[in-house]
């Protein structure tokens, strides 16, 4: 029996994608297929592309199928153009479920961590996910969180890591303190409890420093979703105004406020401290503390964001001070309130209520005057509620009156300047990155406290510290770290004076270990620093990422500032990591998050079972534009499923031979293939991938028509057709485009097969037939191109000799429908 013979008994009921999945599966596994190339003398442009890592939280969900089917798009769609692509990946697997469960079960988080990691890896195989397994990293492997301790050792060199007390965000659940960018309404981003406010040392790394670079480097991601930009801008949250200095009396030195409106500076009736800063306490008069202190404790319940606001009723209490406005000498009121924020600008304000709201809510509860200064032409604030901030002309304000805000803004900038009364400023909402943990499983800081010498860095050559062997209890959370209790390990001699000194039992937010992750993959091995720079020159920038939305303010930001420094010094020569991001939605069920409690989960290993990989990728990827949401309700694998199978008896039944020439073929199937191949080509480009799955279906239906009634199995547009379906599916289906070149005689993986170009003398439409009616009746009919105007097309129609008998004169209205149809109406 030939191998045609062969090709063309192949059934819908003989598609069976368990058996391709075995079959393929093992040949890439043999083959590395997907390793990326390491010669330095491969002449390929090279492309990284990169899906944000996976938690070992348990097997892979319907999320995990989704984001990394749309990945792969990207990264086979780069094999098939002829790139060098890199598309690694690793585990970032330090983190509290696994030091949960392990209390859980009396056992240690490694056990838990490094199962999890083996099942999904064995999934990701199943998957097909075109990865290069030769670049596998873990984030808890020792040789991996060495890097983190080394690193964190250079950003404490550079003044870049250091330990501050203050009021710091704690999850009384997870018993640990959190970063600001891990407190979401108030809540713990893990577990959803309601974080509290309490007064710790803790270490921080200084992203501060990097604010505005942070924003002007913005500049360049010009692949990054406007709505990504726009939560990152507001994140950093830089405003300009101005520094003022207020004496209070009775205090030596004045305080500094920040204002956005320093032009309003004579509209201040009063002033507010924040009722948790230092300066509230430390001017209360005796009077007044008692019922200062009782409304501090209340306030300590709060989060920022109910204390922020603005339909909260007002509340507040009066210190029992005076201030002096600079720039008139009024004495104004100091009193106490929540909405003020302790460690925003100086924790103290001015307030305008005239021209803020939240200034005027708290005047009209309190009974404080209201002094309109900006000439808005609305009416008057103390008596509609409504304060006026826009834009007006300066009144009551002496050296400013007549001026615009803007103008005023300068001038009186200038003036305290002069006075030494103040100075323009710049504010930005971007907090620290507070980066210590109290948990176990994550990276040991390297810092020894010497009573003596103070914070040492452990010396690089006993990098790294790893981790005492705790297991059960001993994890459970008690707000210190686990670490404390392991005595041994504590108890060290000072790297520098030889003295008795402790370890730092504190561990490094996970976001640490995801924040340079991308670089290692570019030398998993290095053994020199964290990366071999020269490999990095050659991978980097990330060519495309893609990730959950979720990420916006945490990972993403954490991971240019660590780029930055890195390009501070001397490491990396790019400034941002990732040059076009792509956020997928979410896989939901029924119009709902997938949820235990509403038990509408839908389980990836199930769907594949009953489906087959090809099938549920290539339901996530049709399912609609990658950025939007998929509900499993509303798809059908099972369609997919039938479609694959029609594609593949297509490929099976090509009964001539490989390598023919396709210029003799039927030219009206040739069309639709180069027209399939040049949609195809912007539509993954602009990554509207499910379009181009559209696309594909078509194709395969011409090409089964081809077949059946048209030229027949051995025409060589059918071998183009089908050898072309073959390169485009095994975008988002890989086993059966495999299949399907190999039925078609191809030898190979059809991964590298080569993206194909459209030839342009096939995608010359031919004409299309214009219907010109008079009054209804057909009396003409044009040959038109497809693409013609309206206008064309309503003057070749005006002008044709048969309707001249029809038409006399301007016709009272002239109906366009290009390129099918214009009626006259004479
Ligand atoms: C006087 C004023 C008059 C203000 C006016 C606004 C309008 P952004 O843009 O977010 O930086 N502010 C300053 N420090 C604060 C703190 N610790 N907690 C709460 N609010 C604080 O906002 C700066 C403005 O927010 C500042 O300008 C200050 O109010 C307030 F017609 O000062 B403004
Ligand atoms: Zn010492």
């Amino acid at each position: 029996m030939g191998p045609n013979q062969a090709r063309r008994t192949v059934a819908v009921s003989e598609y069976d994608p368990q058996a391709l999945q075995a079959k393929w599966q093992q040949r890439w596994e043999e083959q590395e297929t997907y390793r990326a190339s390491e010669d330095p003398a491969d002449p390929r442009e090279r492309r990284y592309m990169l899906d944000m890592f996976p938690y070992p939280s348990g097997d892979l969900h319907m999320g995990h199928g989704e984001v990394f089917a749309l990945g792969d798009v990207v990264a086979r769609y780069w094999m098939q153009k002829g790139y060098n692509v890199l598309h690694p990946i690793g585990w970032d697997s330090f983190g509290l479920p696994a030091e949960n469960a392990a209390i859980k079960r009396n056992a240690h988080p490694a056990e838990w961590t490094y199962a999890n990691i083996e099942t999904q890896a064995n999934s990701f195989r199943r998957y097909g996910i075109s990865f290069d397994w030769s670049r596998r990293l873990h984030t808890s492997d020792p040789d991996y969180f060495r890097w983190n301790q080394w690193l964190f050792i250079r950003f404490f060199e550079r003044g870049l890591a250091y330990r501050k007390g203050g009021l710091v965000n704690w999850c009384p659940n997870d018993q640990t303190v959190l970063a600001n960018e891990q407190v979401v309404a108030g809540k713990c981003e893990r577990c959803g409890a309601d974080v509290i406010r309490r007064e710790l040392t803790q270490w921080y790394f200084k992203i501060t420093d990097y604010a505005q670079r942070l924003l002007d480097d913005m500049e360049q991601l010009t692949g990054w979703p406007e709505r990504l930009l726009t939560m990152q801008r507001n994140w950093i949250g830089r405003s300009e105004g101005a520094d003022v200095l207020f004496e209070i009396e009775g205090r030596d030195e004045p305080v500094h406020v920040y204002t956005t409106r320093p032009d309003t500076l004579y509209g201040a009736t009063f002033f507010v401290v924040a009722a948790d800063a230092a300066l509230a306490d430390e001017i209360v008069t005796d009077e007044q503390r008692p019922a200062f202190e009782a409304y501090r404790a209340e306030v300590a319940k709060l989060s920022d964001i109910e204390r922020l606001a603005t339909d909260k009723e007002k509340t507040g209490v009066f210190l029992g001070r005076y201030a002096i406005n600079p720039v008139n000498g009024e004495r104004i009121p100091v009193w106490a309130a929540d909405y003020v924020l302790s460690d925003y600008g100086h924790g103290a304000i001015m307030a305008v209520p005239a021209h803020d709201q939240r200034d005027l809510d708290f005047a009209r509860k309190f009974d404080l005057p209201v002094k309109v200064v900006v000439h808005t032409g609305l009416a008057d604030p103390g008596e509609t509620g409504e304060a006026t901030p826009g834009e007006g002309t300066l009144v009551n304000s002496g050296p400013l009156d007549g001026l615009t805000k803007t103008e005023a803004i300068t001038k009186i900038i200038e003036i305290l300047e002069t006075q030494g009364r103040g100075t323009g400023a710049v504010n930005f909402r971007l907090r620290d990155w507070l980066l210590s943990r109290q948990r176990y499983w994550g990276t040991p800081i390297p810092i020894i406290h010497c009573p003596d010498c103070g914070e040492v860095p452990v010396p690089d050559e006993q990098l790294p510290v790893t981790l005492p062997d705790l297991r059960g209890e001993a994890l459970a959370p008690k707000g210190v770290s686990p670490l404390a209790s392991a005595t041994e390990w504590v108890n060290v001699e000072c790297p520098k004076c030889a003295g008795p000194a402790q370890r730092d039992t504190d561990t490094m937010d996970t976001f640490v270990d995801s924040s340079w992750y991308f670089l290692r993959y570019c030398s998993p091995g290095y053994n020199d620093g964290p990366f071999d720079p020269e490999q990095v020159r050659k991978w980097g920038p990330i060519d495309q990422y893609v990730g959950g939305i979720e990420h916006a303010v945490l990972h993403l930001l954490y991971s240019r500032f660590f780029t930055k420094v890195l390009h501070d010094m001397g490491m990396v020569d790019f400034t941002e990591p990732f040059q076009r991001m792509l956020n997928q939605g979410q896989v939901i069920n029924g119009g709902k998050a997938m949820s235990k409690s509403l038990g509408n989960g839908v389980d990836l290993g199930q769907q594949i079972d009953d489906f087959g990989v090809d099938a549920v990728r290539l339901t996530m990827v049709f399912a609609g534009p990658p950025e939007d949401d998929i509900d499993w309700a509303d798809v059908s694998p099972a369609a997919s499923q039938k479609f694959l199978a029609r594609a593949l008896r297509v490929m099976s039944e090509v009964t001539s031979e490989p390598g023919v020439a396709f210029d003799g073929g039927d030219t009206e199937l040739r069309k639709v293939t180069h027209h399939t191949i040049d949609e195809a080509t912007k539509l993954i480009e602009s990554q509207r991938f499910n379009v181009a799955v559209a696309r594909m279906m078509e194709l395969t239906s011409a090409t089964r028509k081809a077949i059946d009634s048209g030229p027949g199995p051995a025409d060589p547009a059918v071998r183009e057709a089908a050898e072309t379906l073959a390169v485009l599916l095994s975008l988002v289906a890989p086993y059966t485009a495999e299949e399907g070149w190999e039925r078609l005689g191809r030898t190979g993986s059809v991964a590298f097969a080569g993206w194909p170009v459209a030839d342009p003398a096939l995608l010359v439409q031919e004409s299309v037939t214009c219907v010109v009616q008079v009054a209804g009746k057909v009396r003409d009919r044009l040959e038109v191109s497809p693409d013609i105007s309206e206008d064309e097309l309503r003057a070749l129609a005006l002008a044709s000799e048969k309707i001249a008998p029809y038409v006399q004169g301007m016709p009272r209205k002239v109906i366009v429908r290009a390129p099918k149809l214009v009626n006259i109406v004479p």
